[in-house]
């Protein structure tokens, strides 16, 4: 039964038409055997969302192909999140999350958003290629202590440093927390952000420390 996760990978790297059906299908066969939703999570989807990476790379496969795959993952992680939030949530703060503008990967950011969840936090996300400015005005709006900044992009990770410099020209307490794979903690100190997690699970840590 171990497989299944393994098999996951495997079908998403196909990048096949049938990858939706097929791949819900083996996500919906795990959970029925008892895999774990991190499990899949790890082994499967994001194993599988790698290993499209690195053909896309190298120009094995192509951008209609990866949206396909991203939908897949979407979806699957529509159906696990419940599965990874539990019943007995009780919401503490807001966490504002979105991807900077020019950005439009929110793969990675919808999985910390599921783990802050996860761990009992109410999350405010603002979506994907947001302008610096509606980062400041979501912020104030909801009162928010804490927002997390995603991107995904070298050509887009500088947009970070703008968001913060408007939080402080706003003269805006909120803490900022970034992420995505071309950020490191080295760049994060550089612009002024006052966390950095390298995946979902250290996010969670990050904002518990914040706090
Ligand atoms: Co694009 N893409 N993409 N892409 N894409 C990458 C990122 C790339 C590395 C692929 C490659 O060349 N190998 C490359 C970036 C190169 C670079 O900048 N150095 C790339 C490129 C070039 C592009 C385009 C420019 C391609 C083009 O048009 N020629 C284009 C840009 C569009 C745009 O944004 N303006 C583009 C488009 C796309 C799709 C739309 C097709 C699709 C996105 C769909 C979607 O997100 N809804 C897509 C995808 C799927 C990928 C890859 C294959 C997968 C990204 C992903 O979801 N990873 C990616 C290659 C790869 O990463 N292997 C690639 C899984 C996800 C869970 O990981 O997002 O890293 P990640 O999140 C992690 C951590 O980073 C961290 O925690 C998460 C969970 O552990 N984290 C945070 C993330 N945000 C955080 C925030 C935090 C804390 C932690 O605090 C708030």
């Amino acid at each position: 039964m171990g497989n299944i996760p393994h098999e996951i990978a495997d079908n998403l790297e196909t990048c096949n038409g049938q990858i939706l059906s097929k791949v819900l299908d083996s996500v919906k066969g795990a959970i029925s055997q008892g895999i774990s939703p991190n499990q899949i999570l790890e082994e499967g989807l994001m194993e599988g969302l790698n290993g499209v990476g690195l053909k896309f790379k190298v120009g094995e496969v192509f951008i209609p192909e990866v949206l396909a795959v991203a939908k897949t993952v979407h979806l699957s992680m529509d159906f696990l999140r419940p599965l990874m939030i539990g019943k007995k949530v009780k919401h503490r703060e807001k966490i504002l999350l979105g991807t900077v503008q020019g950005d439009l990967h929110d793969i990675g950011k919808n999985l910390v958003g599921i783990m802050l969840e996860a761990a009992g936090f109410e999350i405010i996300d603002i979506g994907i290629n947001v302008p610096a400015g509606k980062f400041v005005e979501a912020a104030k709006e909801n009162n928010i202590p804490i927002a997390g900044l995603s991107s995904l992009l070298t050509t887009t990770m500088n947009e970070m440093k703008t968001v913060i410099e408007k939080f402080k020209s706003a003269d805006l307490k909120t803490k900022i927390i970034v992420g995505g794979a071309p950020v490191t903690q080295e760049f994060a100190d550089k612009i002024g952000a006052d966390a950095y997690a390298v995946n979902a699970g250290e996010a969670v840590e990050r904002v518990k420390n914040l706090l």
